[in-house]
């Protein structure tokens, strides 16, 4: 049965998955679904891709693995200045294609060859730099031949993404530990009650600095639902602007996790009718409320870095975490920092 692109299930291979759809998008012929479908149910699934490779010298050739120094098996155990003979399959008009493997059965089904496994991002490299034809995916069965003009254009969307991601998110996250409210920005985040009117922790604060016109302008507000956002000025904050959210009372559902990321997310939606660049966000209902910080800042990020990605490109905005204390310094470190590292393979390993 032929699926669309965009009704698979996904192996977490984010960038590769969007950019095989992107690529999908582009081929509405019968042939250029039925690749873009291969690559998405062998190379995406899986990851990584079996290639039969053997270690290559200096001059290309390959080496035998029986005679190498330990010197040399060292080098090709850390993968570095030995690069890879491939071998190719060579079709009735003498073009060569790397042959690549979704699993250990489909290289069993026909002549022994020593296999290696691969980033299917690094195998696309490979075959579009050593001059190959394409790679053919499960060449002994049910083959699929993929030209190296379709993986050149895989490879350019991947890299797009590569780019964006490093300019759009690591460039406007920032991690602060500090008080918010002296914050210098467009906008800061209140982690505030249903009644909007003041109350202890970062609203208690927000309030205090602020002065009373802040407590005037809440009453005009008439309450906030749970995972809603409403906007006051920020009086005699430093920020422009306050947008007032109010986080859940934690109790382990899944309702509660969707309102704290609805906080994040209508906080941002309600940022762009104010033209706000700049917000900084405390870590909601991590305190009186009683979500675990962990649990909280997963949600806090994810959210906020989706956001970013539905928007790049068309609004900037610079967000930053502002925890108020060190275990929630580093919890947020952690997560940021798996989520931001995202460098490309590089090709040779
Ligand atoms: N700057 C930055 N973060 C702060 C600050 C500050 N000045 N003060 C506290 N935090 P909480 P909630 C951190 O309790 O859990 C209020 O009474 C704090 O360490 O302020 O959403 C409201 O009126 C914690 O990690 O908010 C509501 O009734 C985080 O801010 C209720 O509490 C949130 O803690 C909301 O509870």
């Amino acid at each position: 049965m032929h699926k669309q692109a965009d009704e698979m299930e996904f192996a977490p291979n984010e960038r590769i998955e969007n950019a095989v759809k992107n690529f999908a998008v582009e081929q509405d012929d019968a042939a250029g679904q039925a690749m873009t479908e291969a690559i998405l149910m062998s190379a995406v699934n899986s990851e990584e891709l079996l290639a039969p490779a053997v270690p290559a010298g200096e001059d290309g050739k390959p080496l035998d693995l029986e005679y190498m120094t330990d010197e040399q098996i060292q080098k090709f155990l850390e993968n570095d200045e030995i690069s890879f003979a491939i071998h190719a399959v060579t079709d009735d008009e003498g073009n060569d294609w790397m042959p690549v493997f979704t699993s250990p059965d489909k290289v069993m089904e026909g002549e022994v060859v020593d296999v290696m496994a691969h980033q299917i991002e690094t195998l696309m490299a490979m075959a579009v730099d050593t001059g190959m034809a394409g790679i053919v995916i499960n060449p002994w069965s049910d083959s699929l031949n993929i030209p190296a003009e379709s993986l050149q254009v895989l490879l350019s969307s991947i890299q797009a993404m590569n780019d964006e991601d490093g300019e759009s998110l690591e460039g406007d996250i920032n991690l602060i530990e500090g008080d918010i409210v002296n914050m210098e920005c467009d906008a800061i985040v209140n982690a505030a009650n249903n009644t909007l009117m003041g109350g202890s922790g970062v609203d208690g604060a927000i309030h205090a600095a602020a002065g009373p016109e802040l407590d005037d302008a809440c009453r005009e507000l008439h309450g906030c639902k749970t995972g809603e956002a409403k906007i006051t000025e920020g009086f005699q904050l430093p920020a422009k602007y306050i947008i007032h959210t109010v986080g859940p009372i934690y109790d382990g559902s899944d309702q509660c996790a969707d309102d704290l990321a609805d906080c994040y997310w209508n906080a941002l939606n309600l940022a762009i009718d104010y033209d706000i660049h700049t917000i900084a966000f405390p870590c909601i209902s991590t305190g009186v409320f009683g979500y675990p910080m962990a649990e909280a800042a997963e949600i806090a990020v994810d959210t906020v870095l989706t956001w970013m990605d539905s928007y790049a490109g068309e609004y900037d905005m610079q967000v930053t975490f502002c925890v108020h204390d060190d275990e929630a310094y580093q919890v947020y470190t952690e997560i940021l920092d798996e989520e931001l590292t995202d460098e490309p393979e590089d090709p040779q390993n």
